[in-house]
């Protein structure tokens, strides 16, 4: 057994007794009441998930394993030369609530490398695929047919004991994670520069490789490492994250599941708001001409697409009542690399202006920015500007703490979801209101 499992399962056996403790003798304390309005809300704010990977504080930001962002880029080890941790530290970290050392960081590092060829008829089927196919759809459709690779799924069918089903689940999701950067290089590389795919380089970690099969020089490498650890989790209760959770709990391998969840993420109001808010930039610069707007001008825009029924993308959150820190750290980035940056400059500009403009307008109820309003800009700088790819690169980093979270739901044993619909009449009954006006 590799030495990150073995930590692993020390925590499991740690955390199972907890488990069985609370849902055996404390199962009926209650920890909420749901009101009409959250059942018709989208169940916002309901208190019925349970992880402990990250959480999400509505004035602090998230917390990984109760490390706050920068708590977390600082203590975890890092490559030399880079500014940020590996990733594979970082799942180490995720998956045990442990930092990892150097030594056992490296060890995922080669674990990962051994794990990393994907199989071919994986790339075939991408080829097989018209090219103006959206690369979610493109990424999604390449997980799922990898599936036939699950060795959850097989050691299932051939009978298997609940105890051990982290075990698969695990060995899945590292398969899987390692794979992710291939895969998403591909179809960039397959998209949009003529077909021409980077093989991995052996010797790289994650983030590197990653920026070696894009083609893009250091420091896209720190980029990368950056930009999967900032997107890697958000609590369970966001729409990628609790569809991969969800469709796990039916005893569905980490590739199915994962692939549901890229879907949810291929949403407008979710990840795709990142592809949203470059394009709505640009929309921006075009009216006024291609150049850096006045603020006037700015806060005209910004008007308009509220006036015209659109939200302002990478602006408000389900959550958060402030500014993401996700967004800060992002922040802190550009203004290392990229101070002068046209784009940059007018993603600090809307900072300056927008939140203002929503809280006039009334509507949202957090007038700040999250993470996406400032994602795309870094990689726009670095020469992505294919910005429908943007949600892919989200989707690798999202993975990390998914593939954590449903790793750790099968060895806590965490039964099938299954909450309850109610009908109208009922509601307008608990409301004590006659139905239907
Ligand atoms: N621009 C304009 N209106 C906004 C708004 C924005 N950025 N954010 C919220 N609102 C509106 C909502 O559309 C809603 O209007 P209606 O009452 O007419 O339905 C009202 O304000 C109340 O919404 P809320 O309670 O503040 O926000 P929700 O929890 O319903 O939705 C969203 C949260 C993130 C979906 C929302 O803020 C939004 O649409 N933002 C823009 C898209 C975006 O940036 N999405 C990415 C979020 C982060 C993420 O998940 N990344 O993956």
């Amino acid at each position: 057994m590799d030495e990150l499992k073995q930590v692993l399962y020390g925590k499991i056996l740690e955390q199972r007794p907890r488990v069985r403790r609370l849902s055996k003798e404390y199962g009926k304390v209650l920890i909420d009441q749901v009101t009409i309005a959250q059942a018709i809300g989208g169940a916002r704010g309901v208190k019925c998930l349970v992880t402990d990977i990250s959480y999400l504080d509505p004035e602090e930001g998230v917390r990984f394993r109760g490390k706050t962002i920068g708590e977390t880029f600082a203590a975890l080890p890092k490559a030399p030369g880079s500014a940020y941790p590996f990733v594979e530290g970082f799942w180490f970290f995720l998956l045990t609530g442990q930092v990892p050392t150097m030594a056992q960081t490296l060890a995922v590092v080669a674990d990962f490398q051994r794990r990393r060829e994907v199989p071919a008829y994986v790339f075939e089927a991408l080829r097989a695929m018209p090219r103006d196919l959206h690369p979610m759809a493109m990424l999604s459709a390449a997980v799922v047919v990898m599936q036939r690779e699950s060795i959850f799924t097989r050691r299932y069918s051939e009978g298997m004991s609940k105890g051990d089903y982290w075990d698969p689940m695990y060995e899945d999701a590292c398969n899987l994670l390692a794979k992710l950067p291939a895969i998403a290089a591909f179809i960039y590389r397959l998209k949009y520069q003529g077909d021409t795919s980077i093989p991995s380089s052996p010797e790289l970690d994650l983030g590197a490789d990653f920026a070696h099969m894009m083609g893009i020089a250091p420091p896209y490498d720190d980029v990368a490492r950056m930009y999967f650890i900032l997107h890697s989790d958000h609590e369970s209760g966001n729409v990628s994250a609790h569809t991969t959770r969800l469709v796990a709990s039916a005893l569905a391998d980490a590739y199915y599941s994962f692939s549901a969840g890229v879907n949810g993420l291929s949403g407008p109001l979710h990840g795709l708001a990142n592809q949203e808010v470059l394009r709505w930039i640009q929309a921006a610069m075009d009216k006024l001409g291609g150049v850096l707007p006045t603020e006037a001008e700015l806060e005209k825009f910004l008007w308009d697409t509220l006036n015209s029924g659109q939200v302002i993308p990478g602006y408000g959150h389900a959550v958060l009542r402030r500014t993401d820190p996700r967004f800060t750290a992002q922040m802190d980035f550009c203004e290392k690399h990229l101070p002068d940056d046209p784009m940059f400059q007018l993603v600090r500009m809307i900072y300056r202006i927008a939140p203002r403009v929503l809280e006039e307008h009334g509507k949202a109820r957090n007038p700040w920015p999250n993470v996406d309003a400032q994602s795309g800009v870094i990689q726009w700088y670095f020469g992505v500007k294919e910005y429908d790819f943007y949600t892919v690169l989200f989707a690798v980093g999202r993975a990390i703490g998914v593939l954590a979270n449903i790793t750790w739901d099968r060895a806590l044993g965490y039964p099938i979801e299954r909450p309850k619909s109610v009908t109208l009449d009922m509601l307008e009954a608990a409301a004590g209101i006659s139905g239907r006006g």
